[in-house]
């Protein structure tokens, strides 16, 4: 124990304390961490716990140890058991199980380290530690202190790390933990890759002392005329006016600001060209302060429901859709990037989409801020899947706080016309308790766009029963169906009877099935080509036919990697229910698909 130990009261005064989210960041004065990062795999947790299964961060004397403490001697005598520099590296953002084939299967703990120097560009501003996104569970420590913990593996968090970077040779050390857990959110059991790691893009963010932090800039809900929102100034030391223009619309409103609470704002707009598919208009919006000018590419349009119609910009849209998981299939890998948004949303455009669903949790901000561009609306979700922990208030808490991170990154999008809640719950008391809230927290934080939830049906006496409770709290009643794949005759598809209790838009969250692409034979055998592409055929049918149909988005544009499934050379580890495979070559029945949305007529 010789020298091992050596106290650093630092480590104490400076730990865990909350930070808002920092959002737009795409816009602001960052440098990029992204590159090549050292690892270290441990699935034992020996950089984090002692042999008597303490943590090491929450000793009062430090210890060389820890990992986080990235210890380096010249003493040739002195025991040190790790060494970062040594170690091999991956890249950032990236997950770790495509990066190395003894990663593949891997859940647990990884420690990451980088090294940087950092020159302020002005000695009185702040300095702020950003991620897009860990997964599931990271311990962030800089020069030995600990920032923070955070849970939920595709939302952004931020520490700010004015008092302790230095000029020269930082080292950012994080602990990631992506092992599931029955209370986590998601739970222990899903259906897609459980991708570890910093997974997207990390970045330091340079902000003057008082700062703009977070806004909102939207229309009003019920008001198409109407440019409303707040501004939240971080750490107001003074009465301070905020100026929020969009020169196209020749608006310069001006606020003032004396605290750091969210300052409320309303603005009347004329002649403003509306988002939609057809043209999607954002428009340059400024932010400015004394110290500051923040711009932010914005559209405005309006979504609501009359009766069982989705009305965008006053009129009725149907939502031509596809699910997609945030994988580039040609990777194997987590999607992160532009250019893996490009080729997913690209795809999206060309089966005729005006709608895509993310599922089944938050999305990198280069997807949605693609959709904005494209023209694509978006249904964003978070990972309430299957059977989670209803009954458990941490489960609850830690499901609201992913809400609440998502919302706030994306709440100036135009492309999100929906948030989902949830998908495929199993009903009960414990579970709508757990919805309702979260949809009255959703309310709480957004009251522009439309509430949903992907439910499920039942089958009564040879009708399709859609009765789940909580359609009753939402805006649009989704549900997944499996026809022909998972039960029921493709043949009767068509003829199918339909109860639904709700006079509410009704969107099919999901339908589908799996095809090997290149296996071709009859419409009676399953995995072909021709088995997916009569499968689509039936079910369009039959969902032409389910009263109030508003849209849908059939599981799912590309095949997806999933450890559940196991078939040789058909599955291998791949769900195959994507309408392109993982070469990113289309089946049949992505033509299907592509001819109905080109022919779809609907008022
Ligand atoms: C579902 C799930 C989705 C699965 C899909 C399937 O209902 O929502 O996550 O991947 O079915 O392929 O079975």
């Amino acid at each position: 124990m010789r020298r091992a130990i050596f106290l650093t009261l630092l480590l104490l005064p400076i730990i865990s304390f909350s930070q808002g989210l920092i959002t737009n960041t795409i816009n602001r004065n960052t440098t990029t961490l992204n590159g090549t990062w050292h690892y270290i795999i441990d699935p034992y947790e020996t950089g984090y716990y002692n042999y008597r299964y303490e943590p090491y961060d929450e000793q009062v004397k430090n210890d060389n140890r820890a990992f986080y403490n990235n210890y380096h001697t010249d003493d040739k005598l002195e025991l040190v058991e790790y060494d970062f520099d040594k170690s091999p590296t991956l890249l950032i953002p990236g997950d770790w199980n495509s990066q190395s084939e003894s990663l593949l299967y891997y859940e647990g703990t990884i420690w990451y380290k980088k090294s940087f120097d950092y020159q302020i560009s002005n000695p009185s501003n702040r300095l702020f530690l950003y991620f897009g996104a860990v997964n599931y569970k990271a311990e962030v420590y800089l020069n030995g202190h600990k920032l923070g913990t955070h849970i939920g593996g595709f939302t952004a968090f931020n520490y700010d790390i004015s008092s302790i970077v230095k000029p020269k040779n930082n080292y950012l050390v994080v602990k990631v933990d992506n092992k599931r857990s029955k209370e986590a959110v998601p739970t222990i059991n899903t259906d897609w890759w459980n991708y570890g790691g910093i997974t997207r893009d990390v970045k330091l963010i340079e902000e003057p002392q008082s700062f703009i932090q977070d806004y909102s800039i939207q229309l009003k809900k019920g008001n198409n005329s109407i440019i409303s929102g707040f501004v939240k100034i971080n750490n107001v030391s003074k009465k301070e006016k905020v100026t929020i223009s969009i020169p196209e619309l020749n608006i310069n409103k001006t606020i003032e600001i004396s605290t750091n609470n969210d300052i409320e704002f309303e603005v009347k707009a004329k002649n403003i060209q509306y988002w939609s598919p057809e043209s999607p208009k954002l428009y340059a919006v400024y932010i400015k302060t004394d110290y500051q000018t923040l711009e932010d590419q914005i559209g405005f349009r309006t979504i609501e429901v009359k009766g069982p119609k989705i009305l965008l910009n006053g009129n009725p849209v149907f939502l031509k859709g596809i699910s997609i998981h945030e994988e580039n299939p040609m990777r194997a890998a987590r999607a992160f990037n532009e250019a893996d948004a490009l080729v997913l949303l690209n795809w999206a455009k060309e089966l005729g989409c005006n709608y895509v669903r993310l599922a089944h949790y938050p999305h990198n901000e280069h997807m949605v801020r693609l959709a904005d561009q494209l023209g694509m609306m978006v249904w964003e979700e978070i990972p309430v899947y299957w059977t989670i922990d209803f009954k458990n208030e941490n489960t609850l808490n830690n499901a609201k706080n992913q809400l609440t991170e998502a919302i706030t990154r994306d709440k100036n999008r135009a492309c999100i016309i929906i948030w989902s809640m949830a998908n495929e719950t199993p009903p009960s008391d414990a579970r709508n308790k757990f919805l309702i809230d979260l949809v009255n927290h959703t309310k709480t934080f957004d009251n522009t766009r439309l509430i949903s939830a992907a439910l499920e049906t039942h089958n009564k006496d040879g009708v399709q029963m859609v009765d789940d409770k909580m359609g009753e709290y939402l805006d649009i009643v989704a549900f997944n169906q499996y026809i022909g794949w998972y039960g029921g005759s493709l043949k009767n598809a068509p003829n199918a009877k339909w109860d639904i209790k709700y006079n509410k838009p009704v969107v099919i969250s999901e339908f589908g099935g799996g095809a090997l692409q290149g296996l071709h034979g009859t419409i009676a055998e399953r995995w072909t080509e021709e088995y997916q592409e009569y499968l689509y055929q039936q079910n369009l049918k039959m969902i032409d036919k389910i009263p109030n149909i508003s849209g849908m988005s059939p599981w799912i544009l590309a095949d997806f990697k999933s450890p559940k499934r196991l078939l040789p050379i058909i599955q291998d580890g791949w769900n195959r229910k994507g309408l392109i495979s993982n070469n990113g070559i289309k089946k049949k029945a992505f033509y299907t698909l592509q001819e109905y949305y080109n022919n779809k007529k609907y008022e």
